[in-house]
């Protein structure tokens, strides 16, 4: 079999993420590590939630280094921008017409129940904008322009992919076929990384706590003093237990950037105190995470080179986007 047809056989996959701040090591063993483990399966869209990222307050100037910098480090981190697409979302305007197509196929009461909204419209009470109400019809336009069969999504975003299948179902009865209904893609690599302060909450980049959280490109100093500081109990054995939300958070990190097994890693540290566990999972994480910075200190440098791959991004991105989006218009019944 030639090449191409083997190209054409693999399965589509598109995920995004927002550039709302730092990410962190939460966002890379949840989401972004399996992000690159799936370029050898399949054919792979990585797109800069951009325009997500204002449906809360962003100030201009940090906003557009966020956008810069999760670009770059999504480069970094080993994801392909030549054997896939990788770009940023407002560089391609059919999510936003497609968005506005869907929106008038999607009702209020579907919008008005979706956790997140309530979530958000609760932490931010001053600026509930209908940006934030509309997010998920966003989302669904993100998705659907470019026909993926499978899109990673950690569990807080199942029910925005629920809603992107509904409407592509009620749409595609509607208008007739144009839209691929994806598929949940929950990655098998995956932890859930809690936060080093409170490990009953989640790790998150908005989290006021700097201790909190370790972000990928933290230095390594910086890394093993987190690790050092991480909230754990005064029992001294490293064991995973649900009585132990410290420990077993650092257990499951350790894990996972280590490779090894929760057994290996309470065997590892049998007879050991808190202190060297502490500060072995300090070093394991810096070691995973500095070459990525280092790589990322790199890219970040040569503005000319990333500006370059993020319009190649963006044009390859757009010829699959614009075939949907038009599609979407001549059976809705505008003239074209
Ligand atoms: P925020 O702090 O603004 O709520 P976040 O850090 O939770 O943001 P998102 O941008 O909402 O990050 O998530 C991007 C991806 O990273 C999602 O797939 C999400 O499931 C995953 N992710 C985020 N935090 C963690 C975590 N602590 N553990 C595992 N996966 C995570
Ligand atoms: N809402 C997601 C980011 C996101 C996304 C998408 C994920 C925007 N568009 C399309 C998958 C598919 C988040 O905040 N994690």
């Amino acid at each position: 079999m030639c090449e191409n047809n083997t190209e054409a056989a693999k399965k589509k996959v598109l995920s995004c993420i927002q550039p709302s701040g730092m990410l962190t090591l939460g966002n890379y063993l949840g989401a972004l590590k399996n992000w690159v483990a799936m370029q050898e399966e399949f054919d792979c869209t990585y797109a800069v939630a951009d325009l997500h990222a204002i449906t809360v307050r962003q100030e201009p100037a940090k906003l557009r280094s966020q956008i810069y910098s999760t670009y770059a480090l999504l480069l970094a981190l080993g994801i392909d921008p030549e054997k896939h697409t990788v770009f940023i979302q407002s560089h391609v305007p059919e999510h936003s017409a497609l968005s506005w197509l869907l929106s008038c196929n999607t009702q209020f009461g579907e919008m008005a129940r979706m956790t997140q909204f309530k979530d958000k419209s609760a932490k931010h009470p001053e600026n509930v904008n209908v940006g934030l109400f509309s997010y998920p019809v966003l989302m669904a336009a993100d998705i659907l322009l470019y026909k993926p069969d499978l899109v990673p999504v950690g569990h807080d975003q199942k029910q925005h992919l629920e809603i992107a299948r509904d409407i592509a179902i009620r749409f595609n009865n509607k208008y007739g076929d144009v839209f691929t209904v994806p598929e949940p893609y929950i990655p098998k690599i995956g932890a859930r990384v809690m936060s080093l302060q409170d490990p009953t909450k989640k790790m998150s980049k908005s989290d006021d706590n700097l201790n909190a959280w370790v972000a990928i490109l933290d230095d390594r100093d910086t890394i093993i003093r987190k690790f050092k500081r991480a909230v754990t109990d005064s029992e001294a054995v490293v064991r995973m237990a649900d009585e132990k939300p410290g420990i077993s958070n650092l257990i499951t990190i350790y894990s996972a950037v280590t490779g090894k097994t929760t057994q290996e890693v309470e065997k590892e540290f049998d007879g050991k105190g808190y202190g060297d566990f502490k500060l072995a999972v300090g070093e394991a994480v810096a070691d995973t995470l500095n070459p990525i910075k280092e790589r990322y200190d790199e890219i970040i440098k040569d503005k000319k080179a990333l500006e370059q791959l993020y319009k190649e991004g963006a044009n390859k991105a757009e010829r699959v986007a614009r075939k949907t989006y038009f599609k979407a218009m001549k059976k809705v019944g505008f003239v074209l």
